[in-house]
């Protein structure tokens, strides 16, 4: 701790720190002890040499300084399993110890493969964005998607690491499908884009499963879960059309015409295509009835399989338009697709095609929350490592108190995140192997969206934070930090926006009748029973209580206000909901037997937000039909088509 005895104003107006040479008799050394000494140095004895060559190098001859102090080291990370004390204590906490021995070994094991083979190809797959080949040298047309060596190389990866394939062999019953969450957590972000083919396939496997695995899905279903590098293929989701992604039925254009043998022909426009050199996909379609007529809206819509290439490997009759040019996931293929008679199976009931894909989008929607929770855990470990080995003002970031409170909030945010990750396949697990109650159901339907809408916007903001702590070298194309915030920012639009997924929160209550809304509020209740006992949480449990209460007042008044109130409030509601529960599950991580005062204080702090604003908006009357007039007038006031309704 030190005290500075002047104001910083006037410190700061007569002490120049960024005048070349001037750093030590300024603010800082008066604030400061003078020498390396005083620097609190707890880590062991490689990052003790590394601090001390930092403050060494302050000490240079100035002639020296000036060229070689230009220098900046690089910030590293070992191997993320060993490193991530969370997701440690996380699998001791809740594997069974001959699971957690064997996981254990596994996942230590791929945090060696990550650091020393994956991150390469990984950024390599970045430096070789695929390319689109339309034509051959002699004027064919052979619309090829080109990809990197160490694109098809991440491929090989992902079978060989069972990257699909441990969630469905399940050899460790229902904590199969957290290994795999776990496993794909480490692999997101070294991954080169590859986590996104991996979401979908993940998808298909998970929808021709709850099909009961038909006949004629045997043989694909065997090859998306195929441990075998030759044999595992890769699908993609061709949802979205030129009218739109998220309203998929009055968007979907695409019709489906039946063949005398049983098959169907697809005709349409596919708009985004992602991994687009995927082996098979699942898509959308709306059957040609004997008179020629399509049926309109969500039941109009039928769900297909179909392979993307023959035997031959020629395009089953599927023209690519061009590759879509991204803001980030540049990484990996998404193309503009021409269906033009393209062979298909049926394989869901008719009219049931939104019903079926849900099954898919629910897992890439918690792939999506992996990729979130990954990118924050990866953008804070290289900030915390440039804290150790970057100096300013004469002493290392890390003993910058105001630095680290910023990269501790975020750690707050990624453990928050961690958690409810955690919690979503911890479900997901039960109810793949029939353990799950009808209650643990009904509460995975209701997180899924939830953890997806809220992770998306954390991982954007804790990204853009992250950044800013590498200075302006985190704008630096070369560090490749803005590649992991370009992939970042598209966790809030793909797979549901945030509204979407607000909406989507309360079909899930809507379908349940309410009854998902009872099952959280007596999950959390009974989380926070057991966590009671501890006197250093008991602000956190006490503010946690006030939010249920709050919770609980805003769902019984405006479930009577009705529709358009909950309509506006659902992002509001869905942010409470994201809030309390994950709150809910750090105060239960640090009540648990040998938590540390780091958990304890995570829980504290995550709990000292506004934990729902659902019901301070209800408050400040947001919700009201007169707000959507104002909302309109804000937001279109002087502009050609506003109207002074008003
Ligand atoms: O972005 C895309 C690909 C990118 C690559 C992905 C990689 C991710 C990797 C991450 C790794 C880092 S593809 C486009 C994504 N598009 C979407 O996600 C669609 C967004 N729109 C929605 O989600 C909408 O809410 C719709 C399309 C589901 C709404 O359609 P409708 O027609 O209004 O739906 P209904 O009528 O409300 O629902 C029809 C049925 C109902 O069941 P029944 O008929 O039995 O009552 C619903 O309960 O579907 C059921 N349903 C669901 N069931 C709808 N949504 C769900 C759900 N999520 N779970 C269970």
């Amino acid at each position: 701790m030190f005290t500075c005895s002047l104001p910083w104003w006037r410190s700061s107006a007569t002490c120049k720190p960024w005048q070349s040479g001037a750093f030590l008799p300024c603010l800082w050394e008066r604030c400061q002890p003078p020498s390396g000494k005083g620097i609190a140095i707890t880590a062991g004895e490689g990052q003790q040499a590394q601090e001390k060559q930092a403050l060494e190098d302050l000490e240079m001859p100035l002639s020296r300084r000036e060229t070689e102090s230009l220098f900046q080291e690089q910030p590293e990370t070992g191997n993320q399993y060993l490193e991530d004390a969370l997701l440690r204590s996380y699998l001791k906490t809740h594997l069974p110890p001959k699971v957690l021995e064997e996981v254990n070994q596994d996942l230590e094991r791929f945090g060696n493969r990550l650091l020393t083979q994956i991150r390469p190809l990984g950024w390599e797959c970045e430096l070789n964005p695929p390319v689109f080949r339309q034509y051959d040298a002699w004027g064919q047309r052979v619309d090829q998607i080109v990809t990197c060596s160490a694109w098809r190389r991440m491929k090989e990866i992902a079978a060989e690491e069972g990257l699909i394939a441990e969630a469905y062999e399940r050899r460790y019953s229902n904590w199969s499908r957290l290994h795999q969450a776990v496993k794909l957590y480490l692999f997101s972000s070294f991954s080169g884009g590859f986590n996104c083919p991996l979401a979908m396939t993940d998808g298909a496997a998970k929808v021709i499963e709850s099909l009961g695995i038909p006949g004629s899905l045997k043989n694909p279903f065997d090859h998306l879960t195929s441990r075998d590098p030759k044999k595992f293929w890769t699908s993609g989701q061709w949802m979205t059309e030129r009218r739109g992604g998220s309203d998929v039925a009055n968007s979907t254009e695409t019709v489906a015409r039946k063949q005398p043998d049983g098959t169907y022909r697809l005709y349409g426009f596919k708009w985004f295509t992602s991994a687009a050199d995927s082996d098979v996909t699942l898509t959308l379609a709306k059957i040609v009835d004997a008179e020629g007529h399509v049926k309109q809206g969500s039941s109009s819509l039928s769900l297909f399989f179909l392979k993307v290439r023959d035997e031959e490997g020629k395009l089953n009759s599927i023209q690519v338009q061009r590759l879509k040019d991204k803001l980030g996931t540049r990484q990996m293929a998404t193309a503009e697709l021409w269906l033009d008679g393209a062979k298909a199976e049926l394989i869901s009931a008719e009219g049931r095609g939104v019903a079926s894909i849900s099954n898919m989008l629910n897992i890439t929607r918690i792939h999506n929350v992996i990729g979130a929770v990954a990118s924050m855990r990866r953008m804070i470990s290289l900030s915390r490592d440039y804290a150790r080995k970057r100096v300013a003002f004469g002493k290392l970031l890390k003993d910058h108190p105001l630095h680290m409170q910023t990269i501790a909030r975020m750690e707050v945010q990624v453990r928050g995140a961690f958690l409810l990750l955690m919690e979503t396949v911890r479900l997901l697990g039960l109810a793949e192997t029939n353990m799950a109650s009808e209650q643990d159901q009904l509460l995975l339907r209701l997180l899924v969206p939830v953890a997806k809408l809220y992770t998306g916007k954390q991982a954007s903001a804790v990204a853009v934070e992250a950044m800013e702590s590498f200075g302006g070298q985190g704008y630096m194309e070369d560090t490749g930090l803005p590649v992991i915030l370009r992939d970042t920012l598209v966790l809030s639009i793909w797979e549901g926006t945030t509204n979407i997924l607000s909406l989507d929160v309360l079909r899930s209550l809507t379908k349940s009748q309410g009854q998902a809304m009872a099952v959280f509020f007596s999950t959390v209740q009974k989380k926070l029973e057991l966590a009671s006992s501890s006197a250093k949480l008991e602000p956190a449990v006490k503010r946690m209580q006030d939010a249920i209460s709050s919770l609980a007042r805003f769902t019984q008044a405006a479930g009577v206000k009705g529709a358009l109130t909950m309509e506006l409030a659902a992002r509001d509601f869905s942010y409470s909901l994201a809030r309390v529960y994950t709150g809910t599950l750090l105060i239960e991580h640090a009540a648990r037997p040998g938590a540390s005062p780091t958990d304890i204080s995570a829980a504290r702090r995550w709990c000292n937000q506004e934990l729902c604003p659902a019901a301070a908006e209800l408050e400040n009357s947001s919700y009201e039909a007169e707000e959507v007039l104002l909302d309109s007038a804000l937001v279109y006031e002087g502009s050609p088509a506003h109207s002074s309704r008003l």
